[in-house]
């Protein structure tokens, strides 16, 4: 890839990525095809999907390995499995490097994806702040130790507990709280929205609302809100309420690791428990993690196996890996440029007259409300697919579709700035994105809630933009040199 990516040696990997494809396709050929296939597919698209990345090959090639043999339930050094000791090294370095990038002063790199984070915070919040005092107050040292009627009166107390988190169509995510998630089910929950106005967060309404509500959680983090956070303040309506700060900065771990949010804008000083996942802009193997004060890590490191099943060996080394990366001036580098390509394209979209959410961004995402093409996101997702640009629809505030056809599409810049593109190429996107859209019409051949996913697409477009967009592919190469035949 280019200065924005580590470097790698590409004879090196090509061949050992054949010869990997020989072992694999001499067991289960579709496999190795699939493979083969998906590289063409990342290589021959825009990909503009907001969570999505392209790891580098030395983080790549170290999922690969047997240390996915291994069980290691426990922790570094405390584990429940004899002949650990390869899988400590790697958990120890992830999380060295974990706490040395961020600034924190405990990392648990075990959670296998940010879902799974999520739950080992909520578990260790829970555990910290109800479980503990109430085996306190029982004499007891564990739950087990507890008469019948104090673990009712305990179960009772669990399930009493509040979590206030960001609405799914102001762009909050699934895991904070919501009804269908389990999260719904752990906590009674309310959500903040954004003000309708600017669809900007506003802090005074959501002291308000945390005063009234009164959370042991407050959760700050959104997968599709296209802004930064104050978190001094989040902190500072937490203290006031008494809550638990949780922040999820899955979207945007890459920005606080590259320093581009730095001060109030950097979570980690701010929060009690952060959780991250470490695949998006963070440009790591598909994973999670955990940072915390220490008043949480004890808890938190008893996340497997009380809520997560055995630790991934592989995964872990390749956050060692990625992390290790992160840590580069090249990866600062990187996240500036995640975040400056943001806001070209951004501009490049409202210039050619798209309307963005809050009109613009500051992190690495914009939202774009496609209603103003006459279109749905669901329409508007699969035209731009049709043309080879990859997205995904997404709900806007107060959004009349719902979360299945929605009026946005979600666009994002960590993927393609790992290829290299530059503030032109985003421009350049910006105009192809608006081409598609204004060449795109709902489909009158159908009715009911099924023709809000038909549309037509005038003649040419794909063909057009297929071929443009293959112009700005070749000018950056998805790791370039490396060859499967
Ligand atoms: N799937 C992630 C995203 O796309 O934002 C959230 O879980």
């Amino acid at each position: 890839m280019t200065s924005l990516s580590e470097p790698f040696d590409a004879a090196a990997a090509s061949a050992a990525y054949r010869s990997a494809l020989d072992v694999i396709s001499a067991v289960e050929p579709g496999v190795a095809g699939a493979i083969r296939a998906e590289l063409a597919d990342q290589r021959g698209s825009l990909k503009l999907i907001a969570s999505e990345n392209y790891a580098s090959p030395a983080v790549l090639l170290t999922m690969g390995t047997w240390l996915s043999d291994k069980y290691a339930e426990g922790t570094i050094g405390h584990r429940f499995y004899a002949g650990c000791q390869n899988i400590d090294t790697v958990e120890r370095l992830a999380a060295e490097h974990a706490t040395a990038l961020f600034g924190a002063p405990h990392a648990y790199v075990q959670p296998h994806s940010g879902i799974d984070a999520n739950l080992v915070a909520f578990w260790a919040i829970l555990a910290s702040r109800i479980e503990a005092p109430a085996l306190e107050r029982a004499g007891a040292r564990h739950v087990n130790d507890l008469s019948e009627d104090d673990w009712q009166r305990l179960r009772r107390d669990l399930g009493d507990q509040r979590a206030l988190g960001m609405s799914l169509d102001a762009g909050g995510h699934l895991t904070h709280g919501f009804r269908p998630n389990i999260s719904g089910k752990m906590f009674h929950q309310a959500s903040y929205g954004t003000d309708p106005r600017t669809g900007l967060l506003d802090y005074d309404a959501l002291r308000a609302q945390a005063r009234e509500f009164s959370p042991l959680v407050l959760i700050a983090g959104y997968s599709a809100y296209p802004r930064k956070i104050n978190f001094a303040i989040m902190r500072e309506i937490a203290d006031e309420v008494g809550a638990v700060l949780l922040v999820d900065m899955a979207h945007f771990a890459g920005l606080v690791a590259g320093k581009v949010f730095t001060g109030d804008f950097d979570p980690v000083p701010h929060a009690h428990v952060v959780t991250t996942t470490t695949h998006k802009s963070l440009r790591g193997p598909r994973g999670g993690m955990v940072l915390c004060q220490p008043e949480f890590a004890d808890a938190v490191d008893r996340g497997c196996p009380m809520v997560l099943g055995g630790p991934l060996g592989h995964v872990m080394a390749a956050k060692a890996v990625a992390l290790a990366e992160a840590r580069q001036d090249s990866f600062r580098r990187y996240a500036r440029a995640v975040a400056d390509n943001a806001v070209v394209l951004a501009e490049g979209l409202m210039r050619r007259g798209a309307r963005l959410v809050t009109d613009g961004t500051d992190n690495h995402l914009v939202l774009l409300d496609v209603s103003g093409f006459g279109l749905t996101g669901r329409q508007a997702e699969s035209a731009l697919l049709d043309a080879g640009i990859v997205t995904n629809r997404n709900a806007i505030p107060q959004d009349p579709n719902g979360a299945w056809y929605t009026s946005g599409i979600r666009l994002g810049t960590p993927a393609l700035t790992s290829r290299g593109f530059g503030s032109d190429d985003f421009d350049r996107v910006a105009e192809l994105i608006v081409d598609v859209l204004s060449a795109t019409t709902p489909s009158a051949a159908s009715s009911g809630a099924a023709s809000k996913a038909k549309y037509a697409l005038a003649d040419g477009v794909c063909e057009k933009t297929r071929s443009a967009a293959a112009e700005l592919l070749d000018a950056h190469q998805l790791y370039p040199g490396l060859s499967l035949e």
